[in-house]
């Protein structure tokens, strides 16, 4: 018998605190079924993990989220990195890797560098400010675009479309609706601004472009693959580097690791990646029938895969709940693991490593001055506000 449990893991309540709830599924056994949705659920490292890394009998070509591509229309074009199996993911994913290689990575260092260090030295000259939209979307809203290529106008329009796909993954609740209210400006810009004609020529997304002309691609599918960018870009980096000051500002021993020592600034937004887990979950859906531990789950059921609870599962961490930037969190799926694993984490730990580091250098204390403000999203796990004050060294 697979154990059912009575949880919502899309409503408020649960996102104000998700932790009993991950640990009672990850106590009731390997895999759970959640009535309330028709859905299973793995929490426990060792199945989230196995689940991720076994694209074959766990399809992501019927939609990551709760909706089954088999039966419902998407309300978008599908991906072709996240929502494809291989060949076609394959193909796909291997232009990616080309484009966000560790060499472009290399001829970010410097601009973002100096955008890191302007926005600390910012920060610091008005001492109290809101590390959510001040600092978290400030700073990628800025080097992301840049790098992508995009122009100046309307950026800000990348916040309401990542909390529209992300909400979508989740049940057509309040917050997807909501999130939906308003799309059909936010839907036009960004397919505007996949365009080639729309980017600039030494971005990313010419990069994409320019793999067309090579006939690797066609250019619709370059500009479902910039749609990519657009979406994963920037949420998921915002909501990292909240949970990082947010870490920070509660773990004061643990910035005082990080001032005494700058390079591990790397590490310790790695550790928040893995303590907060901005992707909180993902689905996949069952090519067959498959057996999870003794128990066995029908051809076409959804999985709910918990990374934020596998993150914190303490069969596999010691002290699962602490924030310690000297720990070996190598293993964590905060950025998943296997063939999805995420394209971008070179280009969030690069951001992650010189925000954390400019803080390190410039900045002696960081308070929490204000309550702050959860930001309700059926994947995403961050702050809608973080009121803090910070005083130089
Ligand atoms: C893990 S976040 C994410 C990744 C990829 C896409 C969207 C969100 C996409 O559209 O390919």
């Amino acid at each position: 018998m697979i154990p059912a449990l009575d949880i919502d893991p899309f409503c408020t309540a649960f996102f104000d605190d998700p932790y009993p709830a991950h640990a009672a599924m990850r106590d009731a056994g390997p895999v759970v079924y959640l009535p309330r949705y028709d859905i299973h659920a793995v929490a426990r490292y060792d199945d989230v993990r196995g689940m991720l890394m076994d694209w074959g009998s766990y399809t992501s070509a019927r939609g990551v989220g709760i909706s089954d591509f088999a039966k419902e229309k998407p309300w978008r074009l599908p991906s072709l990195l996240l929502e494809a199996d291989p060949p076609l993911h394959d193909r796909t994913r291997k232009l990616m890797d080309k484009v966000l290689s560790p060499a472009a990575m290399r001829g970010l260092r410097e601009p973002f560098t100096t955008a890191a260090e302007a926005l600390i030295e910012a920060l610091l000259a008005r001492g109290s400010f809101d590390a959510v939209s001040d600092l978290a979307e400030a700073y990628p809203l800025t080097v992301f675009p840049d790098a992508v290529g995009m122009p100046p106008e309307n950026r800000r329009f990348l916040l309401p479309y990542g909390n529209m796909v992300f909400n979508s993954f989740g049940p057509q609740n309040a917050f997807f609706q909501a999130a939906v209210a308003d799309a059909e400006p936010v839907l036009a810009w960004v397919q505007a601004q996949s365009r080639r004609q729309a980017l600039s020529p030494n971005g990313f997304g010419a990069a994409i472009h320019a793999a067309a002309d090579d006939g690797d691609i066609s250019t619709g599918e370059a500009e479902v693959l910039v749609r990519s960018l657009l979406t994963a870009g920037v949420d998921t980096t915002v909501n990292g580097l909240c949970a990082a000051v947010y870490c920070l500002a509660r773990f004061p021993s643990a910035f005082d690791q990080l001032r005494a020592d700058p390079s591990l600034a790397r590490a310790a937004f790695e550790e928040a990646v893995r303590l907060e887990s901005p992707v909180q979950t993902f689905f996949r859906t069952a090519t067959r029938a498959v057996t999870i531990g003794e128990e066995t789950i029908a051809e076409g059921s959804k999985v709910l895969m918990f990374l934020g609870a596998a993150n914190r599962d303490p069969r596999r961490w010691d002290r699962a709940d602490d924030y310690d930037i000297t720990r070996r969190n190598a293993g964590h799926v905060g950025f998943g693991t296997g063939i999805h694993g995420c394209v971008g984490a070179v280009l969030a730990r690069l951001e992650g490593e010189l925000v954390l580091g400019a803080l390190a250098r410039r900045v002696a204390t960081i308070e929490i001055v204000g309550e702050p403000q959860r930001r309700y999203n059926n994947t995403l796990r961050g702050m809608a506000s973080l009121p803090v004050r910070m005083t130089a060294a």
